[in-house]
């Protein structure tokens, strides 16, 4: 990307959790400072907008969640589900209140303003790291749960009990996952579900939510503790909408318009790795036809499907079984301090290279110095950069240490695996090059094949705060300024109550993994899943019957999907699935075809963003629902009544 010296680019960052990144820089200093709910200490945990029992969790890495949350019940623990849909998780717990799409920061608010007007803050040890609890407390006052009720649908009564329960539990943890992220509030709701952590006293206390320290790559353990930068952000804007840059990249929702509006700075050629746009981003229709529009581009990925039908190249990935992992991102989640390496399981496919080098060969071409440009000689300059990097930042353990020497060290390995040594050397948990010679090395991982566990979480505030106060930023000025579109929200929507208008939401799939799962016999076996969950009482009202399928319509666009009519999903809203429709043109997946479906993000409308963070809006999206003309594609297969799942 360096090489390339482009601002485009574009990752599924910002169809996910870039509200929660952009919450956590401005309040603890970086994106990835995202608290993390102690759930194996915790005896309450509230749950919004995430389903851990078919996502298996995510801003929060462990194994079996489901374990995790029956654990907790068994230790007299309580789990309370916000969810417009029954889920699976949600079925587990024991409290689901259904939620109107969008509306979470409206629910979290109010509770704050109950913490508040009941006097039940009390932040405790962090009170002396904090700015702007006055003025979190201020911006909650219009937000009763009088109000607060006609925008959820959660009566104010629940939001009460919900906030007094949360704020009495002796230890409480609020997590907020997708559902939470891409909506209309999803900075916002981000920040609220810390905001409840920390008035609660929960926020980097045992049982609460924590802060992982992560063996390699993690920016808060990095330089001098206390105290950093903040959040990078808006630095640039794009070209055609004028939505600011976050962490140096821009909002997905743009790219199909930077593709097909001509002018000064069009982009013409793209180089995508690992990603599947095509399918999972909105208005996938109009970025399909953008993409065809290119004069050029290159693929890296493991199949000829949606978004790389439309390459000239693909460079061909190696299977993930001949190539070693470790990883950096979503350790640094995870709800115990682990680190594990694992090696490769097979032997290295001789007509394949890995990966790694063909993004290396990818850099020498982008740089003149042609296709047969020396790989070794450019991955020894990653690897230099990035040491020479580590002894020059203040506060590195390796800071003012030889380059040379760190570099023999490094020296019988390449790639990858390299830098991931010296970034675990040089970690929090690290051997610091013989500084702590029982500290972690590659070596020691290779050794440990189930990984190491490295203890629970334990509190690390302030030295895990980088912003440039050194406190935690509870009231951050532009979120707090964004709190205004909340306001309006509460007038218009505690209005327009109950006028028959209807939502589009998403929701995973066990045996799927967004769009790329679909092509494994065993995971599409069974009753069609690509279905839209109707509610009973909307499936009457708009003579909808199960089975059969509907036409369902936003300004984006309109798909038929056939209807499972089921209680799971709230009246008012529709779910269905995203990551399906695999009988495009050119799509080389044979079993997938047969399992088609239709894609979502017909319906995703690029127009809506979270303005904070330029995420899509990929829930709550206004829709209208019909029974499908006679002549409907009759693709979607009648689903068995009787496996519909919850989930
Ligand atoms: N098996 C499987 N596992 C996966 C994935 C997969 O596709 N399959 N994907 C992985 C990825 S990329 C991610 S990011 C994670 C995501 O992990 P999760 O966030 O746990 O995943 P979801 O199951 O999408 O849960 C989101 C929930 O939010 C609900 N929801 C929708 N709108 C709203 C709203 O406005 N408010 C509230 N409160 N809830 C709402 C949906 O009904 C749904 O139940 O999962 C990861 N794990
Ligand atoms: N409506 C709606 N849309 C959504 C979501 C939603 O909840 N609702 N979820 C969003 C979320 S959370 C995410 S993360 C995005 C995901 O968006 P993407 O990352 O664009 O989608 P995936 O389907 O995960 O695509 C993964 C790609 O990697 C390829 N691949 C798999 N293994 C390898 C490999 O080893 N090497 C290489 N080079 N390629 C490989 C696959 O073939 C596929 O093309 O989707 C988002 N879209
Ligand atoms: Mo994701």
């Amino acid at each position: 990307m360096k090489a390339l010296g482009s601002k485009n680019v574009y990752t599924a960052s910002t169809v996910d959790q870039m509200p929660k990144q952009v919450s956590s820089g401005h309040m603890f200093g970086t994106a990835l400072s995202v608290p993390i709910p102690d759930i194996d200490r915790t005896d309450h945990l509230l749950i919004l907008g995430a389903n851990p029992l078919a996502s298996n969790g995510s801003l929060l890495t462990a194994p079996n969640m489901r374990g995790r949350i029956r654990d907790l019940r068994a230790r007299g623990g309580k789990v309370v589900v916000i969810d417009p849909r029954r889920s699976r998780t949600a079925e587990e717990a024991d409290e689901h209140h259904f939620i109107k799409p969008g509306a979470d920061a409206h629910l979290l608010l109010a509770m704050v303003n109950v913490i508040f007007e009941e006097g039940l803050a009390s932040p405790g040890r962090l009170s002396e790291h904090l700015n702007g609890l006055d003025e979190v407390q201020e911006l909650a006052v219009p937000f009763t749960p009088e109000a607060a009720a006609a925008v959820t649908g959660i009566s104010a009564d629940a939001i009460r009990v919900m906030a007094r329960e949360l704020a009495g539990a002796e230890r409480a943890a609020v997590y907020g996952r997708i559902g939470t992220c891409t909506q209309e509030f999803g900075t916002l709701a981000s920040w609220l579900v810390d905001v409840l952590n920390v008035i609660t006293g929960n926020l980097d206390r045992e049982g609460g939510a924590m802060f992982t320290l992560a063996a390699a790559a993690q920016s808060n353990s990095a330089g001098e503790p206390g105290r950093g930068r903040g959040l990078a952000a808006g630095r640039w804007a794009s070209r055609v909408r004028g939505l600011p840059e976050t962490l140096g990249e821009l909002p997905v929702a743009c790219l199909a318009e930077e593709i097909d509006t001509p002018g000064e700075g069009q982009i013409r050629a793209m180089v995508t790795v690992a990603g599947n746009p095509a399918v999972s981003t909105p208005n996938s229709e109009r970025l399909n036809r953008a993409l065809e529009s290119l004069d050029f581009m290159v693929s890296l990925d493991i199949y000829v499907n949606e978004t790389t039908r439309h390459a000239d190249v693909i460079l061909p990935g190696t299977s993930p079984l001949r190539r070693s992992h470790y990883d950096l991102a979503l350790y640094q989640l995870a709800i115990r301090n682990v680190a594990n390496f694992s090696a490769p399981v097979l032997e290295p496919d001789p007509e394949l290279q890995d990966e790694w080098r063909s993004i290396l060969r990818l850099t020498g071409v982008i740089t003149g110095q042609g296709s047969d440009c020396d790989v070794d000689a450019l991955d020894d300059f990653v690897a230099q950069e990035l040491i020479r990097r580590e002894v020059s930042v203040k506060g590195s353990r390796l800071h003012g240490r030889s380059a040379e020497k760190l570099s023999a060290e490094l020296s019988g390995r390449s790639g990858p695996e390299r830098l991931v040594d010296l970034l675990l050397r040089a970690g929090p948990h690290g051997d610091g090059f013989g500084e702590r010679p029982e500290g972690l090395t590659l070596a020691k991982l290779e050794q440990e094949v189930h990984g190491v566990d490295l203890g629970a979480l334990s509190p690390r505030v302030p030295d895990v705060l980088r912003t440039p106060s050194g406190r935690i930023e509870l009231a951050p000025e532009p979120i707090a300024a964004d709190v205004d579109r909340l306001r309006v929200a509460l007038d218009e929507r505690g209005a327009e109550n109950g006028n028959g208008a209807m939502v589009l939401v998403g929701r995973r799939q066990l045996r799927s993994n967004n769009s790329w799962m679909h092509n494994v016999p065993r995971l599409v076996s069974g009753p069609a899943r690509c279905t839209a969950h109707v509610h009973p009482d909307d499936a009457e009202r708009l003579g909808l019957a199960d089975g059969l399928p509907a036409r369902v319509s936003s300004r984006a666009g309109s798909i038929e999907v056939p209807v499972e009519v089921t209680d799971a999903v709230m009246p008012g809203v529709v779910s269905i699935p995203h990551g399906w429709g695999h009988d495009a043109e050119g799509v080389e997946l044979s079993v997938a075809r047969e399992h088609s479906g239709v894609n979502s993000n017909r319906l995703a409308d690029e127009t809506l963003i979270d303005p904070l963070s330029g995420n899509a809006v990929l829930n709550g999206i206004p829709i209208e629902v019909a029974p499908a003309g006679a002549n409907g594609n009759g693709r979607a297969g009648r689903p068995a009544p009787a496996e519909v799942p919850a989930s």
